[in-house]
């Protein structure tokens, strides 16, 4: 069975970088899964991708070498049985804002004893280019399981959250924890409240053993909040990228301003 190397990495206490996968195409999979990321995160979110799509996506991305993630679009353990059995490598669970609500990602994304993730399917073995009995007996071990602090609620428990066990690494989503701050969403700011909203949901992962990651806008910004302690990085997404160079080349020939169609990454 292959091993999940960012799963790996974390544990190490090394760095993993990854960007996020935004277009309903697997064209898209393809293409980027050669670009030298550690990993891609298919994003069920906040796009109209299809649960076909994104199994598409996570047997591209397994066979061609980075591992495939996914975002799903909210914690519900229907989601992440389909999405784990299809094939994806980890899940990022967004909105964790209790205890309880960590309790239940890992109870759905581990198989007894640590959870209660039913067995069944076929793509979640090929994709670990293995037999299903052997990847029923150690997914426990590979899958990465990675929770969203994006709530002001969600730092202020960050502890009893990160404390969990069978939790691998926390993500911060800087644009809603702005938002729920009362903040205009951005992916980064020198706002105090939010400056040390990410310093302690950091502290409190370290404090747990377990990664700390966030979503950042370029590479500069991975680069600092590495130097800061931050593991698991996604850099922007594919659309994100396919837009800036398109400015960056209407700006240099004048072009006009364009309409980027992308509000967030
Ligand atoms: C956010 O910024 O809220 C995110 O979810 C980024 O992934
Ligand atoms: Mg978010």
């Amino acid at each position: 069975m292959k091993t999940n190397h960012v799963k790996a990495k974390l544990k190490r206490g090394e760095p993993s970088i990854g960007t996020w996968l935004t277009l309903p195409d697997s064209m898209s999979a393809r293409l980027m899964a050669r670009a030298g990321f550690d990993w891609l995160t298919v994003e069920l979110e906040h796009t109209p991708i299809t649960f076909e799509t994104a199994a598409q996506d996570f047997a591209i991305i397994a066979a061609t070498g980075p591992a495939p993630l996914v975002r799903i679009p909210w914690n519900s353990a229907e989601t992440i049985k389909r999405v784990l059995d299809t094939g994806a490598w980890g899940i990022v669970v967004p909105m964790v804002n209790s205890r309880a609500e960590a309790e239940a990602v890992v109870d759905a994304a581990l198989y007894a004893p640590q959870g209660n993730r039913s067995i069944g399917g076929y793509s979640h073995a090929a994709n670990f280019d293995t037999d299903a009995a052997t990847y029923y007996a150690k997914a426990n071990e590979q899958i990465l399981v990675v929770v969203m602090i994006e709530h002001i609620r969600g730092v202020e428990r960050a502890d009893e959250i990160l404390s969990v066990p069978g939790i691998d690494a926390v993500f911060i989503g800087p644009n809603d924890l702005h938002n729920s701050m009362g903040l205009k969403p951005v992916f980064d700011s020198d706002d105090k409240r939010f400056v040390d909203a990410v310093a302690h949901v950091l502290k409190t992962a370290k404090a747990n053993g377990i990664a700390a990651g966030i979503h950042v806008v370029d590479a500069p910004a991975a680069q600092r909040r590495m130097a800061e302690g931050f593991q698991f990085i996604a850099v922007a997404s594919e659309a994100g990228m396919m837009l800036a160079k398109a400015g960056e080349i209407t700006k240099a020939l004048n072009l006009g301003a364009g309409k980027p169609a992308l509000a967030k990454y």
